[in-house]
């Protein structure tokens, strides 16, 4: 093949991927987006409540299993973002997630970011330390609602 057929092909195919990959996710529909994105909110939903008998010292707080739902927290974290794409508006997602791209993104930054204390804590094994870690990831996800969710 030509150099330069190859290179248009790679413009017309490749590029294009590579950027999408980097933003958001591609859906058939607006529905998929929004079912993709409360899914991996609903597996958030369950793995931070599995924590909270633990930080209320409701049952006794076992290292390995708060850690495997911290783990899941962090990587389930990083998934609703990417379905959030435009023209998925919808769901229980205000308005204001599109047009305040700049504050849903520090929202969500700030949530990962109490998501890496949060990994911190639950290795350390020091029940103080994941309550404090705990309680900064609740106000990470309140804040956020606050702002953009219905
Ligand atoms: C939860 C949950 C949320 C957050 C938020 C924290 O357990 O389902 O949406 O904590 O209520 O304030």
């Amino acid at each position: 093949m030509k150099k330069s057929l190859i290179a248009a092909l790679w413009l017309a195919v490749a590029a294009p991927l590579m950027v999408t990959s980097a933003q958001a996710l591609q859906f058939a529909k607006a529905e998929d987006a929004i079912k993709y994105r409360q899914s991996a909110f609903q597996v958030i939903r369950a793995h931070f409540g599995a924590l909270q008998p633990v930080i209320k010292g409701q049952v006794p707080y076992d290292k390995a299993a708060v850690a495997a739902d911290v783990y899941v927290l962090d990587v389930v974290g990083q998934l609703p973002w990417k379905a959030f794409g435009p023209g998925t508006e919808g769901g229980n997602a205000k308005e204001e997630i599109w047009m305040d791209e700049d504050g849903f993104k520090k929202a969500q930054e700030k949530f990962q970011a109490a998501l890496k204390n949060l990994t911190q804590a639950a290795d350390s094994g020091d029940l103080a330390k994941l309550r404090a870690a705990v309680g900064e990831t609740g106000a990470s996800c309140k804040a956020c609602h606050d702002s953009f969710r219905r």
